[in-house]
Parts: structure tokens; sequence; C-alpha cells
């Protein structure tokens, strides 16, 4: 029992060796803090803890309250949440008890089309959101790549859902919350806000706040919030459910016992204590000032990087960012995203293939490109590093058939990365 693992501590040294020397683009992925990293590889991880703090099904609790409570407190504090829900084991988690709390199997919902960059829970025919509920969806606008929220109007018109949802995984625009209350409120729908992508820059005043608006807020807890991989639910205003849900003693039951139920016993069993430990200390980080200045170097690396390539003449959607990612049609080059993502990666470049708006190629092989600062950020990376960034993005896609162009990529950016801490501050 003493011995150590080498086939599984092998292979995690070499993961961390991939990680250090290369170029980490994807839009969703982050490095957490030697603290975060701690906490979530600690002896939490032995703890059973059904139920919600000082409300147990297991005894031995006494400590894990403690943590779950500071987690609780400190994301309520970050966002200006009113009340918050730190289990959920990731964002399609959080979505799943969400949907399970306010809907019936049948009703319908009405979220963004995942190929116009929203996310496979917003109703995708592939997921359980789309299979146990009857989804419709609003899209951009193929001119501006832009979301059109009249047209969003009309659909709910139309489609009068019962959960209307927005938040995306690729979309580099902010989201009019207030309109889309409105629209929800002509409709009696309620709204639902997926935050996953860019909740750090919403927790430190960069985007519009969505706690203000929407009736429920989802997020994951590992991208620009810069945590353990997790989700998390909160509310900015706690509210009487309106489906005539009753407590025993024949009062309205609160849309927080009913979502509290709908994360456990509803979609999950016991918390990961670890994680939610993780999460903790990663809220604690986010309400620093250092992680302030992190998330505007975010942003402005992100635009910086999308008009280098909008200069370079690639077609990304929507002209900018907003936020921390972009989305890059690659037709003007004629380059598919597999073949980008395929090439990218013998450069130790990691990006993903991705669907971009009107796409007339397969999920599968798609036409875009999607790319994201966070992750080279918290590595150190300025503002000039991402000209550096894209030079060496489009020396590999310009020559995506000459290995030897690849391979002096490749050692470039083991150079420049081997040096660098996974996380500066
Ligand atoms: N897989 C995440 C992303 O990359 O955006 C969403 O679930």
């Amino acid at each position: 029992m003493n011995q150590r693992d080498t086939a599984v501590f092998d292979l995690i040294t070499q993961e961390k060796h991939r990680q250090k020397s290369g170029l980490e683009l994807i839009a969703s992925e982050n490095f957490v803090s030697p603290a975060v990293l701690e906490a979530a590889g600690s002896v939490l991880t032995n703890k059973y803890a059904e139920g919600l703090p000082a409300k147990r099904y297991y005894g031995g609790c006494e400590v894990v309250d403690e943590i779950e409570n500071l987690a609780i407190e400190r994301v309520k504090e970050l966002f200006g949440a009113s009340w918050a829900n730190v289990q959920p084991h990731a964002g399609a988690q959080a979505n799943a008890a969400v949907m399970l709390g306010v809907l019936q199997a049948g009703d319908k919902i009405l979220g963004f089309d995942l190929s116009h960059g929203g996310h496979l829970t917003h109703g995708s025919p592939v997921n359980f959101s789309g299979k146990l509920y009857q989804s419709s969806f609003y899209g951009v606008e193929q001119e501006t790549g832009v979301i059109n929220y009249d047209k969003v109007e009309a659909t709910a018109q139309k489609e009068k859902p019962k959960l209307l949802i927005c938040g995306a995984s690729a979309y580099s625009r902010d989201w009019d919350y207030e309109r889309l209350r409105a629209i929800a409120d002509q409709v009696g729908a309620l709204l639902l806000a997926d935050i996953s992508h860019p909740s750090g820059l919403i927790a430190k005043g960069l985007l519009n706040d969505p706690l203000q608006y929407c009736h429920i807020v989802t997020t994951t807890t590992h991208k620009t919030l810069r945590g353990p991989r997790g989700g998390l639910i909160m509310m900015g205003k706690d509210f009487e459910n309106p489906f005539g849900l009753k407590t025993k003693k024949g009062v309205l039951r609160k849309m927080s016992s009913i979502l509290d139920s709908a994360v456990f016993p509803g979609t999950q069993g016991g918390p990961l204590e670890h994680i939610i430990a993780a999460k903790a200390v990663a809220f604690g980080e986010a309400l620093t000032d250092d992680y302030k200045d992190y998330v505007v170097q975010v942003k402005k690396n992100a635009q910086v990087m999308a008009n280098d390539f909008v200069e370079k003449g690639y077609g990304v959607i929507s002209n900018g960012t907003d936020n921390h990612l972009m989305l890059i049609d690659l037709r003007s080059k004629n380059l598919t995203g597999k073949e980008a993502e395929n090439t990218l990666i013998k450069a130790d470049i990691t990006i993903n293939k991705n669907m971009v708006p009107f796409d007339t190629q397969s999920p599968f092989v798609t036409s875009g490109m999607r790319l994201g600062t966070a992750a080279v950020t918290t590595r150190g990376l300025l503002e000039n590093d991402m000209l550096w960034i894209v030079e060496m993005v489009d020396k590999v896609l310009m020559n995506i058939e000459n290995e030897k162009v690849i391979t002096e990529v490749r050692k470039e950016v083991n150079q420049r990365m081997s040096d660098l801490p996974l996380f500066t501050k």
C-alpha cells in the first residue's frame, strides 16, 4: 500500500509538464493557485455530508459545515447575492438542478442556440435539457454576430417558455439582462443566466450584472473564476415560488428552499467537501485586489488578441470581444476548426474547434475555433505577449503542411512558457 502508483503519478507528472510547456488558449480552462490545489487535494475528500450545513444526514460534519458556510458567505459577498448553493459538482449539474426545481417534464424552455455559441444544457436535443423539456432557441444575426433582442422577444412571444435562459460558451459580447428580464416578465417566464464563462469578470464589475435582473444565476467555478472544477447556483433576491408549492405549515416555499432540494436530494448525493473548500479558497482570492488586476488584464489581453486576429484577416465573430474569449470563423483562411485544432496541438498550442453561427460543417469538423485569455493571463502574459501568441497561431495555421515551421513554433512556445509558473498571482 505504501508503494507509489507510478502508472498514475508518472502520467500526472507528464500532464503537469504539458500544462507548463504549452500555450493554453482553451477559453474554459485556467490554472488554480497552490492554495486551491491544496484544498482540492485535502482529507475532506473522505467526508460524507449529504444535506446542508447544520442539516446533515451524517455525523461529524461540524468542520465541513464551517467550510461550506465560508464558501457560501464568500461567494455571496463576491457577487452581491442573497442566497447561494455551492454544492453542484459542475455547471451542467447546477443547470439540471435549476430545471428540476422550476420545471415539470414537457415544459417549454428557450435558450441560446448551441451552434451560435450556446451550451448543451440550455436545451440541446442530445442533452437532458432537450430530452426532458421542449426547447426552442434564439441566435445571433448573420451580419453582426450579435444577438438581436427584438428577435428574442418575438420568439419568446411565440413559444411562451416557462424558462428563458441566457448565457453561452462561445459568445464574446455582453448580455442585456434588463431587456431579457422584461421579455421574461412579458411571457411569464423565469429568467436563468448561466454565467459560467465570464463570471470572474462579472464579479469584479467588468460586465453587466445578471444578479440584478435574473431570477436565478448559475456558474462554473473553474473558468475565469479560477477555482476548482465545479458549479454553483445563486440568486440576487430570494422570492416566493410562483408554482404554488407550499411548506407543511401551508406557506409558499421560497425559491431558495426549492433549489436547495433540487440539488440534494433532487439531482446529487453527497457534496464534494474538498472541492467546496477549494471553492471557498478561490472565492477568497477573487475578493482581493490582485484578482481584480487579473481579470482586468484578462479582458485587455482578449481585446488585443481579437484585434490582432482581425488585422491578420481572420473572421472574428462580432469583430471583437467584451469578455475573455473570441470565436473565429476560419473559412476566410480555407481551414476547418478540426484542422486548426489538430495542427496547433503539434506546436503545443491548445485551442478547441467550435461551430460558428450559420456553420456549414458538422460539429466534429466545424468552421471555427474558440480562444480565450484566462489561462495565459494567469501565467503572467501581458498585451505584447498576445501579439506574439497571434503570430505563433498564424504561423502554424498558414503552414499546416510544413512540419519544419510547426516544429520551430513548438520550440519557441516551449522555451518561452517552460520557465513561467502555472500560477503567477
Ligand atoms: N465545456 C465547457 C466549455 O468549454 O465552454 C462548457 O461546458
